[in-house]
């Protein structure tokens, strides 16, 4: 928490305390009055749904403060995800194909959307299959567009076996080899890596890109 100044404290705290309107006011003030880095902005809402998240644990909030922490996220997404800038000559070259889905049994999907736009925005052809993913729609989905990369999202402990089983009926279906998987969401690390059997994991939208574009060769 150390690393914020003031400002940036208390749009986390407000978006922390469920104080919808201030927190969306000071949000849209920073963006579009203060031009702060809507990466930025963005990174300051997911440390505040890192304390929601604790507050649901500990058993202070319940779902409807997950509904409305939810909802805050898309309502400042809205703004912030159009201000982050393409990198100059990325938008007309496509590089490669990304397949993004949240794994069976997973409904979270707003850091599954920050993936996808960022992976547009980067030069990508993203085709986006949706939340709660059942495996043999992933495998019918690489059937039908054959992407280079395969996305796994999901946020919830359950989600790695999903992913577990979506990696394993890939390879099962002979099509392993023809392109590479990352996972990501929540709290995935290189154990969970490792038991899923994915190429890499990512902890953000960014590593997302740098991954998919150290796969197809472009520089990062
Ligand atoms: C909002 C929220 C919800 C909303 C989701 C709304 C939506 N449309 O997504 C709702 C209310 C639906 C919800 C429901 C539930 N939730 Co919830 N939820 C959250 C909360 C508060 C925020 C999640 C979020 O969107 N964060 C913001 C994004 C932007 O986060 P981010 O991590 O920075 O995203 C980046 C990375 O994840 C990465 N990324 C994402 N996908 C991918 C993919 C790849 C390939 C890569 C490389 C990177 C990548 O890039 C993103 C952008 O930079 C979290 C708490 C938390 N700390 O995250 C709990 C949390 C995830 N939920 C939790 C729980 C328990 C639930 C419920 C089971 C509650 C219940 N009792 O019903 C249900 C489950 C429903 C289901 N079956 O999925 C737990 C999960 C615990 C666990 N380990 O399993 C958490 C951790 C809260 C907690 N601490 O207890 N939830």
């Amino acid at each position: 928490m150390s690393d914020w100044n003031e400002q940036e404290a208390q749009l986390i705290e407000w978006l922390s305390d469920m104080d919808e309107d201030n927190a969306f006011e000071l949000a849209k003030r920073m963006l579009l009055e203060e031009h702060v880095d809507p990466l930025r902005v963005l990174e300051l809402c997911r440390s505040a749904m890192d304390i929601v998240g604790q507050r649901f644990e500990s058993g202070d909030y319940f779902l409807p403060e997950l509904v409305l922490a939810g909802e805050m996220l898309d309502n400042i997404g809205a703004i912030a995800k159009p201000l982050i800038k393409t990198a100059p000559g990325e938008e007309s070259k496509k590089l490669g194909k990304v397949l993004i889905g949240t794994v069976h049994g997973d409904l979270h999907d707003i850091g599954k959307n920050i993936v996808t736009f960022m992976l547009d925005i980067n030069g990508f052809d993203v085709k986006d299959i949706g939340i709660d993913v059942p495996v043999k729609d992933f495998i019918a989905a690489i059937n039908d567009y054959q992407p280079d990369v395969v996305a796994l999202s999901g946020f919830l402990t359950l989600a790695f076996e999903s992913m577990k089983e979506t990696i394993t009926a890939i390879t099962a279906a002979g099509m392993r080899d023809k392109l590479k998987i990352m996972i990501g969401g929540g709290q995935i690390d290189e154990t969970v890596r490792a038991y899923t059997g994915a190429d890499a994991f990512g902890v953000n939208a960014v590593e997302a890109v740098t991954l998919s574009k150290n796969w197809m060769g472009a520089a990062a």
